[in-house]
């Protein structure tokens, strides 16, 4: 495997809006010294306020009225977008063409065995499911569109799935929802990936194509995109561990993998362009762009350990950085390229972290195919039913160390987590939007939270066990129902709005 290539410091801001921030925190740009100064500040303000679950406690009690409403939630500000989360493929069903449809069918590649075909029905009963969001006081949801949906074959639009999504659209923006759109969450057409998808240059047209004609055709009812989900989890899972489509692992799928990330930060510079420029030509609002990151928190396992910190270091600019890095300055970075320039100045508006949890990571001399990274097992500490670490402290670390590096807005584009129990969710949500609040008292822009899932739903190779839902899915009779967190995060938005700035 390649070496990290040492990052400069980011040298510019273009964006209007993280120009009009640029006062409220000074800038600190180099990496080390932005995540030091992250985490320093997120340990010692962390000593003075904690999250304890009593806490979460008192907060439930709480009646609901602009005066009981917890000190946190009264410094959102009344415009914050107070979102759920989705993608196309894990709610909507009855799209045969994807690569998940066809992925999902085969045995032994879902744990529950079962397909992706059906999951909620929120194609067809999306009106439903938007009555509940407005009924739980949702005023931004994020959404997919599947590509392999609306061209089915090479070439060959269907326009009334077109019309659909438009209606869907229609739906919310009436519902006063804004909608957050996704172009590219994770699934493809099988057509395409037969054709080498992400990892083939060449094949950046097509989804150029389908991406103008989405853009062209909706970009009347929606101006907020995140243009591709999670790059890098993508790249991991389907190229280097082989676990979801193509199912491709090994040292050639480690090049691919780079060459997947390279590409799609090339897409991320064409879409930028393409979603400014048509909305401009059409007339259409003043467009924001971002995409959604997932981060992750890495701590050495052993902090006093120098080894530990190093490989630390290394995974969060690779599996962190490296990808932001090259579209914040429109160079390619690390193993992406040799700081080739693709775009002028940064192409997205907005900085999407899609957060979750935490790895400790530690030197093995062994784990010489991956870079002698390794992750310590969990330990005893809070987990989600997939044994993911809870810890709300790194929402504040990650909004912390983006916001130092490029000094944009932030919007949370997912956060979550597997309860099938519903026992942690609430607890869960507090505590992470707690850490929201420190970043806003502190002055980063930080401009939406969007949960996730509103719906149980598809979780990839995972299937239908981990249960992300504020809202329960019965998926024999389609039955919604909202759990007891999802009813608390209702009375939560409904608070910060009385009693927000
Ligand atoms: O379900 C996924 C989603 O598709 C991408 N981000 C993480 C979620 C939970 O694993």
């Amino acid at each position: 495997m390649a070496s990290t290539g040492k990052k400069k410091a980011p040298k510019r801001v273009t964006s209007k809006k993280s120009a009009a921030k640029k006062s409220a925190t000074p800038r600190k740009s180099a990496k080390k010294a932005a995540s030091k100064k992250a985490t320093k500040k997120s340990a010692g303000a962390g000593k003075a306020r904690v999250v304890s679950k009593k806490s979460a406690g008192s907060n439930r009690k709480s009646s609901g009225s602009a005066s009981a409403a917890p000190s946190y939630l009264r410094v959102f500000p009344r415009t914050f977008l107070w979102g759920t989360a989705t993608s196309a493929t894990q709610v909507d069903g009855g799209d045969l063409h994807s690569d998940w449809a066809h992925f999902s069918q085969k045995s032994g590649n879902i744990a529950d065995g079962k397909d992706c075909l059906t999951t909620c029905d929120h194609w067809n009963r999306y009106e439903e499911d938007f009555k509940l969001m407005k009924s739980m006081g949702f005023n931004a949801y994020r959404l997919g569109v599947d590509w392999s949906r609306m061209e089915p074959r090479p070439g060959e639009n269907d326009h009334a799935a077109l019309n659909h999504f438009r209606g869907m659209l229609e739906s919310l923006n009436k519902k006063g929802i804004r909608p957050l759109l996704t172009l590219n969450h994770f699934a493809v057409p099988q057509w395409w990936l037969e054709r080498g998808g992400w990892a083939q240059e060449k094949n950046l047209q097509a989804f150029m194509d389908f991406a103008s004609y989405i853009v062209e055709n909706t970009g009347d009812l929606v101006s907020e995109y995140t243009t591709i989900n999670e790059p890098n989890v993508y790249s991991m899972f389907s190229y280097m561990e082989g676990l979801w489509p193509p199912g491709i692992s090994g040292l050639s799928g480690y090049f691919k993998a780079m060459k997947v990330l390279r590409n799609m930060a090339l897409a991320q510079g064409k879409l930028y362009d393409m979603i400014h420029e048509t909305h401009a030509r059409k007339g259409f609002a003043s467009p924001s762009v971002g995409m959604a990151k997932h981060v992750r928190i890495f701590d050495p396992a052993r902090p006093d350990n120098r080894m530990d910190r190093d490989r630390a270091a290394e995974a969060e600019y690779r599996f962190n950085l490296m990808w932001t890095d090259s579209i914040h300055d429109g160079r390619l970075q690390g193993s992406l390229g040799k700081n080739e320039k693709f775009h002028d100045g940064p192409c997205w508006d907005f900085i999407g972290l899609n957060y979750y949890t935490r790895d400790k990571i530690r030197f093995s001399p062994t784990a010489f195919a991956r870079l002698f990274i390794e992750q310590d097992p969990v330990g005893d500490v809070p987990t989600n039913d997939l044994g993911w670490e809870i810890y709300p402290e790194g929402l504040y670390r990650v909004i912390h160390e983006f916001h130092e590096r490029y000094r944009l807005p932030v919007r949370i584009t997912e956060n979550g987590l597997a309860n099938a129990a519903d026992s942690k969710r609430e607890h869960f949500l507090v505590s992470h939007i707690q850490q929201i609040a420190r970043c806003l008292e502190e002055g980063i822009p930080v401009e939406g939270y969007y949960h996730w899932s509103f719906l149980d739903n598809f979780e990839w190779a995972e299937g239908y066990t981990a249960r992300f839902g504020l809202v329960d899915v019965d998926f024999q009779s389609q039955q919604r129902t909202i759990r007891n967190s999802g009813s608390a995060y209702k009375k939560m938005i409904a608070q910060a709005r009385k009693s927000g700035r």
